[in-house]
């Protein structure tokens, strides 16, 4: 019996009333990341569970390694509930590490590839993180120069873990030892923080428990029909909550089946895993959903075992909806989903034109939603409103954010998504928009407030507002528009300065545009939908 624990101080957690009623409906069952391992090398021990670059490594070497990860980290002076700030790209030591951490109940953090000193030194300061692991190069960057960087300004960091070549620091190669006992953490304890995609100054961590996060796999596998013949290809960043758990690798492991670990979500690398592995399902945002179905390698490669293709993450536009059976010959899910927690799934045998015109249904019944007005008064059926949402695997508040915690749920505990939705007469939901201050650039999600605030350290920049513009492609780009102190400095000098401030790439406005004054709304803010409309128009009227 494990002891019952102080819940890990600035984690919002459930009411004890919710939490009882989780347990007795038997949506949360007491069990553990570490353990869901153990029972898949147990029942799937000679079964491939994981493959990725020269690996393949089956349930019961996954789990041998992660005794050997775990017992290294714990060597290392790594503990319960310590935070570890995890980068790495798409490879099978993703699991590896995420794993021995859920084991020995210390804490992974999970940035991704693309995020640079910005934020990863903004992660490892608030969280008071540990370690930080990471790849020597990838993409072309080599993150040992960051980890340098980052290491200086984190007294808390002790170990800079490298895969490859660590050059200064240890490698992750040297870590594993052999195992040793060590105390699981409890199923209700918080297992690893996902990053909000956000829309103020900095990004918000998200607590999530083995209770919820595993109820959301079985909920997950269950919907979308994992079984032990499934080949999952991971081919979005491994971080992410889509790739990661709805179903993803985890949903994969869940069921006892095969995840697939691709470096790069292109045809010319993806395709010839499909046909290699014969993967069954994979997950994409819709701009490569575009890519794939655009791309003239699909006739080149015998796709034939995919089965179903996910799409979520930002808008899917209904004519490339239903281009997706037609042309890659399997069949199209809708996935609408958030890290805070509710994940809706088109189902499988759902009529074509539900899976085509709509973002899902919530997974679970427990799932409780809204339709609001901005009085938070629910709307009339079928009309528009904002999207609430609570249960089991909805977080109550991110980790050490009071103050905003109280504006983004309601007093009874819903989360304030920041969609605006209208629930379909079949109880589908349809996105049609969003209220919070973000950008939604493909699925890469950027808060606008983030970017202003680093815009306004310019010394040129008197004011600073991020707006989304239209895009073919993105469905949405960036576009800062600034007010300048004096003479405007020249766009690419803006951004220059934003990238050596350390801001992640897919951050960096796509366009600028200087103005003299922002349109204000009746009591004095900027308008930002005011200087979308204004900008829309510009854009699409050509300059004389
Ligand atoms: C997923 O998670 P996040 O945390 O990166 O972003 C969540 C937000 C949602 O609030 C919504 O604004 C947008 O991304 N979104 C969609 C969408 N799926 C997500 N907007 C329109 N249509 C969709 N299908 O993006 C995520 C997490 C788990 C599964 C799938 C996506």
């Amino acid at each position: 019996m494990s002891t019952a624990r102080e819940h890990l101080p600035g984690c919002p957690t459930w009411p004890e009333d919710f939490a009882r009623r989780y347990r007795e409906a038997g949506y949360w069952r007491g069990e553990t990341f570490g353990q869901l391992l153990r029972d898949r090398a147990r029942d799937f021990g000679t079964r491939v569970a994981l493959v990725g670059g020269a690996h393949r490594w089956t349930y019961a070497e996954l789990d041998a390694r992660v005794d050997r990860m775990a017992a290294g980290f714990h060597a290392l002076g790594i503990r319960p509930r310590d935070r570890v700030v995890v980068q790495l790209p798409n490879v099978p030591e993703f699991y590896e590490v995420i794993f021995a951490l859920f084991r020995m109940g210390a804490l992974p953090v999970f940035a991704l590839p693309a995020h640079r000193a910005s934020e990863i030194g903004y992660f490892c300061a608030f969280t008071e993180a540990v370690a930080y692991v990471i790849p020597d190069r990838f993409g072309g960057f080599d993150y040992r120069g960051l980890a340098d960087q980052v290491k200086a300004a984190t007294p808390t960091l002790q170990h800079v873990l490298v895969l490859g070549d660590a050059g200064s620091h240890t490698a992750l190669a040297s870590v594993p030892t052999e195992p040793v006992a060590l105390e699981g953490p409890s199923p209700s304890d918080v297992a690893f923080f996902q990053l909000s995609g956000g829309s103020t100054g900095v990004p918000k961590l998200i607590p999530r428990t083995h209770d919820d996060y595993i109820y959301s796999l079985r909920a997950s596998v269950d919907v979308c029909r994992f079984t032990p013949e499934t080949v999952y290809l991971c081919a979005l960043p491994a971080a992410h909550n889509f790739p990661m758990s709805s179903p993803g690798v985890l949903g994969a492991f869940q069921a006892g089946g095969t995840a697939v670990m691709a470096l790069n979500p292109s045809p010319d690398v993806a395709f010839p895993l499909i046909e290699r592995e014969r993967v069954t399902v994979t997950a994409l945002v819709p701009p490569l959903t575009m890519v794939w179905l655009d791309s003239s390698l699909a006739k080149k490669h015998d796709l034939s075992s995919l089965k179903v293709l996910q799409v979520g993450g930002a808008r899917l536009s209904d004519e490339a909806a239903a281009r997706v059976r037609p042309t890659l010959g399997c069949g199209l899910q809708q996935v609408f989903g958030m890290a805070e927690g509710l994940v809706n799934y088109t189902r499988l045998d759902d009529p074509e034109t539900l899976i085509v015109t709509t973002q899902g249904r919530p997974m679970s019944d427990a799932d409780e939603l809204r339709v609001v007005d901005d009085d938070d008064v629910p709307v009339a059926p079928g009309e528009t409103g904002h999207l609430l949402t609570r249960g089991p695997y909805t977080i109550r508040g991110y980790y050490k954010a009071e103050a905003h915690n109280a504006k983004a749920f309601t007093t009874d505990g819903f989360y304030r998504t920041g969609d605006l939705v209208r629930l379909t007469p079949e109880g589908y939901l349809v996105v049609e928009g969003r209220a919070k201050d973000q950008i939604n650039r493909g699925g890469d999600k950027v808060a606008a407030e983030e970017v202003e605030n680093h815009l306004l350290a310019h010394p040129s920049v008197s004011d600073a507002a991020v707006v989304a513009i239209p895009d073919k492609f993105l469905g949405e780009r960036t576009c800062a528009v600034v007010i300048p102190r004096g003479e405007a400095p020249a766009p690419s000098a803006l951004n220059a300065f934003l990238r050596q401030r350390g801001l992640a790439s897919f951050k960096i406005p796509d366009r600028i545009e200087f103005v003299a004054a922002f349109p204000q709304t009746g009591v004095g803010k900027v308008s930002k939908k005011a200087l979308r409309d204004s900008l829309r128009q510009s854009l699409s009227t050509p300059s004389p």
